[in-house]
């Protein structure tokens, strides 16, 4: 797959032909996809075990999340050996067969990789913990008491908020930006920075195809320790953290740097996990020309109608549409003829897609999961499909703070308790946003915990399992699973639902969101009503004469008075080809 199918292209010097622009990325969250020996925790033997599910969507790269050696804090973004691979998930001889098999189905595989911070586990940390004078002391970032206390920093996963522990043996305070078992390395220091390349060297000898790269625009800090006001750095969530900590002065140096001295020297993709950054931003990292990164995937669309300021709180009534083709359109904009972008509705970091941007009820959920998967499978980004999506899975609304195992969830409970907040409202919001409704584990069939483990799984599972489930999908071609992989074939028939020109349609409406996606004479309108309401398509709406309906999760097309009418969540596209142009 590293010869791309496509030779036509928009005509941008930004939008030549690349393997990984016509990839479409599936997300595997290892721990909760398949258990292969019983102790209820998803592994590699698990992930070989169901390539054929994998290849039967038709996807093209892999990414699994973090495998290494990690006390499992938060789920192995906590590395304590970069080398190994976490006894639980398996062993390396396991992942080499993972990647031999992935290849020979003519797949990529790319890893996650977490180097803004390491386990306090690692052995860098238990020694640089020990003294000031510990060669490995440098390793991180520290505050010395004589200087008193350290400035305000954030520590997003810390239940008080704060972002600098104390250490007693070295007399200073250490920085984590997210829980104080993972202290941020200091990539001031030099060595660091060649310990990390090679750990990248390291996996891609062993045939990895890239790079998903955790967090990776927090590494460069302002160790000036500048006082920054609370109203830019507010202990709450998302308010304008991301911005000030994803602004760190060196951090475009780093990126070329690593580029210059690892990716350049392997066919590899590499996708910054990007919080903090906006449109006008992005082409600072992917702009061809300036050689950092291939992708970033923006906060932006998947943080529309959170409350900002506020952790993960839903605005009342949800998103709005206007708004999210604000976002998309702006990023779609900004990275035009240049650089190349991605799109995902979830995550492992994510409510369920389906829950979040559609509609989890029995009547809509199919219905809204395709329209979803309509529009992340057209848009002109490089699409990511999390797992379980594809089957429809949605939220699990644990009603008890003990159901939840994410120390995202767990730590900001104990933050709002400890401060008298209102922990009932905080486990209504998690409802709705908690990562762990995404993690549950991937319903296989309707056998005991869903076929997933012969154990006891880690998370719970999804009681709705008996409907929903992969095995019931397969036997039913109306199903999510047959829409998504007849959508994924069609982006890969069509050159103008990859390359194509994006063009914002009907801007103005509240409910629908439209485009067109142009490029060779060919020229494909999708309508997508984002509603569960009938809603009706202006008169404006440009269905062209004799175009070819290729899309539509109804089986037929109302009209009225001369518009079309969108049922509730309706997704169709209408394809001009090039002979009627
Ligand atoms: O997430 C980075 C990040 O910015 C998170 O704080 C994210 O905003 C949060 O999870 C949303 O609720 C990455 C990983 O994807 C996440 O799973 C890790 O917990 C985090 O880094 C720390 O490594
Ligand atoms: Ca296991």
């Amino acid at each position: 797959m590293n010869t791309p199918r496509h030779t036509d292209t928009t005509g941008c010097a930004g939008d030549a032909v690349a393997w990984w622009k016509e990839a479409v990325v599936y997300q595997v969250y290892p721990r909760s996809f398949k258990d292969s020996n019983g102790d209820g925790i998803g592994d590699l033997k698990g992930i070989i075990s169901k390539l054929d599910h994998i290849a039967s969507l038709g996807v093209d790269i892999v990414w699994i999340n973090p495998v290494y050696a990690s006390p499992d804090r938060d789920n192995g973004y906590d590395i304590s050996d970069y080398r190994a691979i976490q006894p639980r998930m398996g062993t390396v001889e396991d992942l080499q067969l993972l990647i031999r098999k992935v290849h020979k189905k003519g797949m990529k595989i790319i890893m996650d990789m977490v180097i803004n911070h390491t386990s306090d586990d690692h052995a860098w940390f238990r020694e640089a913990r020990r003294s000031r004078d510990n060669p490995f002391y440098s390793y991180y970032h520290w505050w010395p008491a004589e200087k008193g206390k350290p400035p305000h920093r954030c520590g997003f996963f810390d239940p008080a908020g704060k972002g600098w522990h104390y250490n007693k043996a070295t007399r200073s305070w250490f920085l984590h930006y997210f829980s104080k078992h993972q202290p941020d390395l200091n990539w001031e220091n030099p060595e660091v920075r060649e310990q990390l390349y090679d750990v990248l060297r390291y996996w891609l000898n062993m045939g990895i195809d890239g790079f998903r790269l955790d967090a990776i625009t927090f590494i460069s800090k302002d160790t000036r320790w500048p006082y920054v006001t609370p109203t830019i750095l507010k202990d709450g969530y998302y308010g304008d953290w991301g911005h000030y900590y994803a602004k760190g002065p060196r951090l475009h140096e780093y990126l070329r740097e690593m580029h210059e001295k690892v990716w350049r020297h392997y066919d590899a993709v590499t996708i910054a996990e990007a919080p903090g950054i906006k449109a006008e931003e992005a082409n600072l990292f992917v702009d061809p020309e300036r050689k950092e990164v291939d992708m970033v995937c923006h906060f932006e669309g998947i943080m529309a109608g959170y409350m900002p300021g506020e952790f993960k709180k839903m605005q009342p009534g949800g998103y709005s549409v206007k708004e999210l083709k604000k976002i998309y359109s702006d990023w779609d904009g900004a990275l035009n003829c240049r650089g190349w972008g991605t799109i995902y509705l979830g995550n492992h970091d994510q409510p369920r897609m389906i829950s979040h941007w559609g509609h989890d009820g029995a009547e809509y959920r199919d219905l809204s999961a395709k329209m979803l998967f309509t529009f992340l499978l057209t848009m002109r980004a490089t699409p990511f499909i999390y797992n379980g999506d594809e089957i429809g899975m949605v939220n699990i609304r644990f009603d008890q703070i003990e159901d939840y195992q994410d120390i995202e969830t767990r730590q900001v409970y104990q933050r709002i308790k400890g401060s008298g907040g209102d922990v009932n409202a905080f486990m209504k919001d998690q409802q709705l946003a908690g990562r762990d409704n995404g993690r549950t584990p991937f319903q296989w069939n309707k056998r005991a915990y869903a076929g997933f483990t012969r154990g006891k799984p880690w998370l719970k599972v999804h009681p709705n399992y008996i409907q929903i489930n992969a095995a019931a999908q397969e036997n039913d071609p109306s199903s999510v699973l047959h829409f998504v992989r007849d959508l994924i074939r069609l982006r890969k028939s069509i050159p103008a639902l990859v390359y194509g020109k994006y063009e914002l349609l009907l801007p103005e409406h509240p409910d629908v969101y439209a485009y067109c996606r142009k490029g060779n004479g060919d020229r494909c309108i999708v309508l997508l009503n984002f509603t569960s309401r009938d809603v009706s398509c202006p008169s404006d709406c440009p269905i062209p004469v004799g175009g070819e309906i290729i899309v539509n999760n109804y089986s037929g097309i109302r009209e009225r008075d001369g518009h079309w009418l969108l049922r509730p969540y309706q997704a169709l596209v209408c394809r001009v080809a090039p002979a009627s142009t």
